[in-house]
């Protein structure tokens, strides 16, 4: 901490404690400066707007760097610099920095405090809006602090804005130091340390070294009319629906019957296998960084309700009395201001960033499980992998055993969202949805998976789905959102050895009658692409599949590139 005072050279030092108090002195300074703009207290009481600098809104993929002491330990899907170099580039940067600024030390805990499986950090930022974030998204203050001076390892993360200069943006991870630093950047995923750099980049290299996983998935439990409840984990890359996912209401048909949804977490789990052989699972988050256009009353209600106190909002567009405003909110109101703080003009820009965001705590969550706070975790039955994927990928197909799942994980594909900087629609390959976020090299990552596969283990079985199937009117075919739980409730079926199936070489699909979709308006092409198998469409992707792995090289497991291989050869016309 000295080190870096002296680095940095803050006119202030304030060791974060986590109060109402200080998150009150906070938000009233950056009332203050402009850094927060209330809302309206009637509607949203406890809530502001925070407008971010016009080229700072998203992640920044290609100035995201893992620094190993070996350029391989990072692998080709990660940008890379040798430490030495990473440190010397960081440092000159971060250099005086914080002159005239405060210095805030954030200590942390991801997941909950008493839990086995969580693990602590400390930030250290000159943004008081990281603070106030920090204090959301994870346990951040004395009892984190207690933690780390008790277990002694802790992920050092150091960030600070700085010019907010595109060319001067790093985000650098040391995950062999479990350090951290970033630079030039106050948003999001490059300033939340605790999130996708700590959670995900330098927990997976962890979790690797450890025997656990660190994954990019949502978790939800899923409560039958029996009272049973399983518990799902599924992984989407970024801005496909994860949150509606995890806040998921029930059709009316299946509230009346007694099914419920409980939300354990949107974004991150962290899973290790139990004495019993099952995966355990935690959700290392304490609140949720939600995308903002596109959520509604019809989307996600439990998220609507989340956010109408006690929440910080960023760049979304305003109503004339300051209520916050984005497309798709489907409220019947307008704004009247822009993300930027300009004058609405639908001709200029949308009112909202495509990529706004809402952070607010999980526990407002109408669907929060306390189960979320539970130190051992919640037993994962079914791990789901889906993607957005307009054509040949159908509804649903269940993976025939653990190295197979881990093939249909490793060949994940998207399109690209506006999570991230760059183009969006573009598809991608996004193993297990982790391409931004693996700290490791992914032929090692496959390799991790794999390896869970041992006597004793009872792993949840692997499905990959795919919401986003368009019609050729460009119109998706499947409605989403509360009726996805008809396709969880098949999964839990077929885990519990109650649900039928036919066997096709990418896996083992529902026939229509599997699943209860009686009442699911759905019209022959929906019924055909949705449930159907194309074999000389699956004949060239997974072609494209071997083309992609083929890229990690000498490293790739052979027992994945054996899965591939046979179910390519199955595929072949005799
Ligand atoms: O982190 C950001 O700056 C935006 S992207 C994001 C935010 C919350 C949860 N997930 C993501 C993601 O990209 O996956
Ligand atoms: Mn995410």
């Amino acid at each position: 901490m000295l080190q870096v005072a002296l680095l940095t050279q803050p006119d202030r030092i304030h060791w974060c404690d986590g109060s109402d108090s200080e998150f009150a002195a906070l938000t009233t300074q950056m009332e203050a400066d402009g850094t927060l703009i209330p809302l309206n207290p009637q509607t949203h009481p406890r809530s502001w707007l925070h407008r971010s600098h016009p080229d700072d809104v998203a992640r920044v993929e290609h100035l995201t760097f893992v620094c190993t002491s070996e350029r391989d330990d990072a692998g080709p899907n990660n940008h890379w610099m040798a430490p030495a170099d990473g440190h010397a580039q960081m440092d000159s940067l971060f250099e005086g920095c914080m002159r005239g600024r405060t210095m805030y030390v954030i200590p942390y805990c991801m997941g909950p405090i008493g839990s086995p499986l969580s693990r602590c950090g400390v930030e250290i930022t000159d943004s008081p809006y990281v603070v106030a974030n920090m204090r959301i998204m994870t346990r951040m203050g004395a009892p984190a602090l207690a933690r780390i001076e008790r277990e002694g390892r802790f992920v050092r993360g150091l960030h600070s804005t700085g010019e907010l200069d595109p060319n001067r943006r790093f985000i650098m991870h040391f995950p062999e130091e479990l350090t951290i630093k970033s630079y030039g950047s106050g948003y999001g995923g490059n300033a939340l340390l605790g999130k996708k750099c700590h959670a995900l980049r330098i927990a997976s290299h962890q979790a690797r070294g450890e025997g656990w996983l660190a994954e990019h998935m949502l978790i939800l439990g899923i409560e039958n009319p029996q009272g049973e409840t399983h518990y799902i984990a599924a992984a989407f890359p970024s801005a496909c629906g994860k949150t509606n996912l995890a806040m998921l209401i029930p059709p009316e048909g299946y509230r009346r019957d007694g099914w419920k949804v409980t939300t354990i977490g949107d974004d991150i789990c962290w899973m290790r296998p139990g004495a019993d052989g099952r995966l355990y699972a935690i959700n290392p988050e304490a609140g949720f960084f939600g995308v903002a256009p596109g959520t509604s009353q019809k989307s996600n209600p439990n998220a609507l309700a989340t956010i109408q106190h006690d929440t910080i909002f960023t760049n979304v567009g305003l109503t004339a009395d300051n209520q916050p405003w984005w497309e798709g909110i489907d409220n019947g109101q307008v704004p009247v201001t822009d993300w930027r703080g300009e004058p609405y003009d639908p001709a200029k820009r949308p009112a909202a960033h495509p990529n706004s965001r809402f952070t607010v705590s999980a526990r407002q969550c109408p669907s929060w499980s306390p189960m979320a706070e539970d130190a051992q975790g919640v037993p994962i039955s079914a791990i789901v992998f889906g993607g957005r994927r307009a054509s040949l990928v159908p509804l649903v197909f269940e993976a025939r055993d653990w190295a197979h799942g881990v093939l249909v994980g490793a060949a994940m594909g998207s399109e690209t969202t506006a999570a991230a900087t760059g183009a969006v629609g573009v598809m991608r390959r996004d193993p297990m949805a982790m391409k931004p976020f693996c700290g490791y090299n992914f032929a090692d990552y496959f390799a991790h998976w794999l390896s869970f596969d041992k006597p004793g283990a009872k792993l949840p079985k692997v499905f990959h789905v795919n919401w986003f199937r368009k019609g050729d009117d460009g119109k998706f075919l499947w409605p989403g959102f509360g009726d996805n739980l008809r396709v969880l409730e098949w999964m839990i079926e077929r885990v519990e050895g109650r649900a039928g199936a036919v066997e096709t070489p990418i896996g083992n699909l529902p026939r229509e009658g599997d699943l209860h979709i009686d009442d699911v308006p759905l019209s022959d092409e929906a019924r055909s692409k949705l449930f159907g198998f194309d074999a000389p469409g699956w004949r060239s992707e997974f072609a494209s599949i071997g083309e992609y792995l083929d890229g990690y090289g000498a490293r790739l497991p052979a027992a994945l590139k054996a899965v591939r291989s046979s179910i390519a050869a199955q595929m072949e016309p005799r």
